[in-house]
Formats: structure tokens, sequence, C-alpha cells
């Protein structure tokens, strides 16, 4: 069976990056102490429940599973709460968190990094009975930087697994091209296909507990089915680039400002 690489604090840097480079994917196992994560669950589902915007709706994106519109019932179920960090302190916090942007400056080799605020920057609530299935894709499908270097850090906030819609990856496939059949009408890979069947086979899909980050690079195609448990799973996750590596103008990814961060500067005032 393929596993994902798990590391746990205190990280050795050289390690992940290795581990990084060679699978496109790798597990923090309690990254987040259990009280900061009960309180960023308590501030998304306050935030969810009140369903304070931007936020994107299952109905609107329609992936399988999903309500047939906004319109009948479970229509107005929420996917994600877009611009997390600019909504409290706490997800701000999280996303400046010294730790974790000491992982990102490893992986992205360098300490200027900036937080997108375009994409990745959400709070994921799978809802029972209305929530989806999203099939195998890679984020820079829709994203468009420079260069498309980018890692996601998606923190657990309960436990996640197959079952409530946990998140699966297809490691190493960062580094694979596969042709344009492949896709389907939609841009999602095609397990049935010849070429992606076999990386298809040897998902891996972790069980994560609160506090648990997967750290991926925007190339590794991943995918989740829908929730089949009586709990909505909350995830919240971040993506970062290098500062050099700019959004295109005019795209939606350069549609709002980035955070950029010194890491140099945060590790240095921690201490
Ligand atoms: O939670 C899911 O269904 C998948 C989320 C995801 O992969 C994405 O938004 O890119």
């Amino acid at each position: 069976m393929v596993l994902l690489a798990e590391f746990c604090l205190p990280i050795d840097l050289a390690q992940l990056r290795q581990r990084f480079q060679a699978d496109g994917v790798v597990l923090v196992r309690g990254l987040l102490a259990p009280d900061r994560v009960s309180e960023i669950r308590r501030l998304a589902m306050d935030a969810v429940a009140a369903r304070q915007p931007p936020f994107e709706l299952e109905a609107e994106l329609g992936y399988p599973g999903a309500p047939a519109s906004t319109a009948v019932e479970g229509g107005g179920t929420i996917r994600r709460l877009r611009n997390m960090a600019a909504r409290h302190s706490e997800f701000a916090a999280w996303a400046g968190d010294q730790v974790l942007l000491s992982m990102m400056s490893a992986l992205l080799d360098t300490p200027h990094i900036t937080l997108t605020q375009a994409h990745h920057n959400s709070l994921m609530s799978k809802q029972p009975s209305f929530s989806s299935d999203t099939r195998w894709h890679r984020d820079v499908r829709y994203w468009r930087f420079t260069r498309p270097e980018l890692v996601s850090a998606w923190l657990a906030l309960g436990s996640e697994t197959s079952e409530n819609g946990g998140l699966g990856f297809l490691a190493g496939s960062h580094q694979v091209d596969f042709p344009e059949d492949a896709y389907d009408e939609r841009e999602f890979l095609m397990g049935d296909h010849p070429l992606a069947g076999p990386w298809v086979a040897r998902a891996v899909f972790p069980n994560l507990q609160a506090g648990d980050v997967v750290l991926f690079d925007a190339r590794t195609f991943h995918a989740a089915s829908r929730n089949r448990t009586l709990h909505t799973k909350y995830s919240l996750v971040y993506s970062y680039h290098a500062s050099s590596n700019p959004p295109q103008a005019g795209s939606r990814s350069a549609s709002q400002e980035g955070l950029a961060f010194n890491v140099k500067e945060v590790v240095e005032s921690a201490l």
C-alpha cells in the first residue's frame, strides 16, 4: 500500500523538501495545537452559519451530488467561504504561522512568499446530504501564475476520512503530463484512461485528525467524494507562491492582491 510521507514537530526542513520534491505531497501530523484548532473551527462554523460572504455554493459548481440548482432543496448549501485570512485575526495568525511559513519557504525556495487571496484562501465546509464529488484535478488547471509553482496547506479542523469526503492524492503526479484525451470536458482526469488508470489505482486517502496539515503542490492531482456521514467536515486551505512568481495580469489569479510575507522577519520576530 502507498502511504504519504509523514512528518511531525520539530520538522526537518531538508527532509520535508526532499520528500515534497519527490511526491508533490506530504503530511504533517499535529502541526496546530488543539486549542488553536478548536478556536479556528468555532469561528469557521460561526461564519458558515452566519452565511458571511464571499462564499461559493455547491449548486453553483454543480459537481456530481450537488443540488441541481440554487432554487431546489439544499440549493443554498455553502461549499466554501472565501477570503478567510482577512476575516478574523485567528485565521490571519494561521496564515502567518511561523512554522507553516518556514515550511512554505523551504518548499518554495525563498523567504519571500505570498498567500493568494484569489484562490485557496478558503474554509471548505463539506456538508452531509448536499455535498458533492470533486474528481481528479490539479489546481493549476484553474490558476494563472508566471510559473505553476504554488503550495497549498490543507488544515484539518476535525477528522477527515474517505467517508466524510477527505482528500485523496496521486503522489508523484505533479511531475506528469497526461495527454489531452485523458481529461473530460470539464478538464477532470479520467480514471479509466489507460495512462491515468495506474496512477488512480495508487491513490492515497490519508485519515486526518484535527491539527494535521497536508502540504501539496498545485500540480498534484487530488480528489474527494461527497460527505456520507451526518457531520459537516471543515478544513481551512491556504495556497502560497514565491513573491517572484506573480499572477498573470488580467487573469482571475490577479483579481486580488496577495498577502506578502518575509519569512526571515517572521521567524526572527518569533524568537
Ligand atoms: O473537498 C473537496 O471536495 C475538494 C476540494 C478541492 O480539491 C479543491 O477545491 O480544489
